[in-house]
């Protein structure tokens, strides 16, 4: 396969600061050599460019934190990934999770202006379905999904012209942090939730299933990888941690199901944070999990 690397070192839409060294940090994890040793042929395109936050006026008269740049470094980003061509396999890593307006928008718009129908899978502790209106925090990393359904902000909810992700197109899975309003606006868009206790009662092989059946009239397939879906124990560099999450092996079943399916066309890994992390040891995790959504089986 065709794989071209891409990062988008953001931390404008996170409370504190160190994933814009995300894409450092899986580099330096040697991301690209592991997928080599894969028999894939990898390209890094190196990083969209965004603008550090020292740099900018935190204010804005939106209410919402660094609303302005966000909405520039989306814009581009989902350029490139729309640039690529078709049968390239994006590989889109954080940063923040706000990039994901830009990747998984980029990805529907491949090859079509218009854009394809997608489905997403959202490994992630949170749901990030916040609006501007719901946060409680005011950080856009909280609002990426209410936004790809066209929700929120005019400009975030519309960086794919008319396109937009369909609820029903939605999958997450390792929830277990969702804030009150949030809640209920998922309820009321249907979309498909799997938290932990859905983990520890289904197991991952079932979960899976279920995804596949959920997701069977999508054309392209994109899984947005959060670090903090694992536990903190498992991928302790990140920004927001909570306790209980994936095993290192439930992470692996699930991109090893997802792998042996053959339907994904694009990945996001977002929220990698040196800063906080000891060794390296999430970005080396994380390489791993997209070793194991672009590998074979070990037998
Ligand atoms: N729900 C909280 C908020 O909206 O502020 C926390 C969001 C954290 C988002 C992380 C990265 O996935
Ligand atoms: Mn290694
Ligand atoms: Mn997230
Ligand atoms: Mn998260």
């Amino acid at each position: 396969m065709n794989i071209s690397i891409l990062g988008i070192p953001m931390d404008l839409g996170a409370g504190r600061r160190g994933v814009d060294m995300g894409p450092s940090a899986l580099r330096n994890a040697r991301l690209a050599a592991h997928l080599r040793d894969l028999g894939h042929n990898v390209t890094d395109l190196g990083d969209v460019a965004v603008p550090i936050p020292e740099t900018l006026d935190k204010h804005q008269a939106s209410g919402l934190v660094f609303l302005e740049q966000i909405q520039q470094a989306s814009r581009v980003t989902a350029q490139r990934v729309a640039a690529l061509p078709p049968d390239v396999f994006p590989l889109t890593m954080g940063g923040d999770h706000s990039i994901s307006m830009g990747t998984v928008t980029g990805n529907a718009l491949r090859g079509h202006p218009e854009g394809v129908r997608t489905g997403v899978i959202w490994v992630d502790a949170h749901t990030d379905y916040n609006t501007p209106d719901t946060s409680p925090s005011g950080n856009i990393h909280g609002m990426p999904v209410a936004h790809l359904t066209g929700q929120g902000d005019p400009v975030l909810s519309s960086l794919g012209g008319s396109w937009r992700l369909r609820p029903e197109d939605i999958v997450m899975i390792g929830i277990r942090s969702v804030d009150r309003m949030e809640r209920d606006l998922l309820r009321e868009a249907g979309i498909q939730a799997y938290t932990m206790k859905d983990v520890d009662q289904l197991g991952m092989t079932r979960i899976h299933a279920e995804t596949m059946e959920r997701l069977s009239g999508v054309e392209r397939l994109h899984v947005s990888f959060d670090a903090d879906a694992l536990d903190p124990s498992v991928a302790p560099g990140v920004g927001t941690p909570v306790a209980g999450g994936l095993t290192y092996r439930e992470g692996h079943l699930l991109m090893e199901l997802l792998s042996e399916s053959g339907r994904v066309t694009s990945m996001d890994i977002v929220e990698v944070n040196p800063i906080l992390d000891t060794h390296n040891q999430t970005a080396e995790v994380m390489v791993g999990m997209a070793a194991s959504l672009l590998g074979q089986r070990i037998l």
